[in-house]
């Protein structure tokens, strides 16, 4: 009866311990190089530019302790850029995307665009005013398994565009566990038995 009992409890252990969202990805634009029109450390940029801010660059922009650093999404070349990196996403689960975004802090009107999480987008607009961060959501489900781009694209190029912070994804995995991990974890459990047997 006792290796019966062991082995449900193995088997609850797999099951619920996929259920909850997990941490996936992760910037806060800390170890990135501020600079004019500097590339955040292992996104890209096209179609114009963007920076980042940090205490040798506007880093009174970023409003956070010192040494904190984010990104204006409107660079110095007046192209706002796209600012866009590829995950590797599995079907079936649920990606949470979430991020910090204020207006430019700058008294420079409001700034809009539009952020894509594979087929997920949100379009934002903030106003100059709005200093505080505003913290955004989005969700992504892919139907299939594969590569998909998240992308931050503000509109215009006055060189003053929304300020961007705090990166972060959590994936919620497939509850249903896979069966061929159960049937590794069963096989483990009785080779263990096994062994014990032979001990005793
Ligand atoms: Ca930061
Ligand atoms: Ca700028
Ligand atoms: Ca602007």
């Amino acid at each position: 009866m006792k290796s019966k009992l062991l082995f449900a409890a193995v088997v609850a252990a797999a099951v619920t311990g996929s259920a909850h969202a997990a941490l996936f990805f992760s910037d806060d634009f800390q170890s990135s190089t501020e600079g004019g029109n500097a590339i955040p450390s292992g996104w890209a940029v096209s179609n114009g530019t963007v920076e980042v801010l940090g205490p040798s660059f506007f880093g009174g922009l970023c409003n956070g302790a010192t040494g904190e650093k984010c990104v204006d999404l409107d660079g110095s070349t007046r192209d706002a850029g796209i600012l866009s990196r590829v995950f590797s996403l599995t079907a079936g689960n649920t990606y949470a995307l979430s991020f910090d975004l204020a207006g430019n802090r700058r008294g420079a009107g409001t700034e809009t665009g539009t952020v894509s999480f594979g087929t997920s987008v949100l379009n934002f607009s903030l106003p100059a005013a709005q200093t505080a961060y505003v913290n955004l959501s989005l969700l992504f489900s892919p139907g299939s398994s594969g590569n998909y781009s998240l992308s931050f694209a503000n509109d215009g190029g006055d060189n003053m565009g929304a300020i961007l912070d705090n990166v972060v994804i959590t994936v919620d995995q497939n509850a249903v566990p896979v069966p061929g991990t159960l049937a590794l974890l069963a096989a483990g459990v009785l080779a263990g038995l096994a062994a014990k047997r032979r001990r005793g």
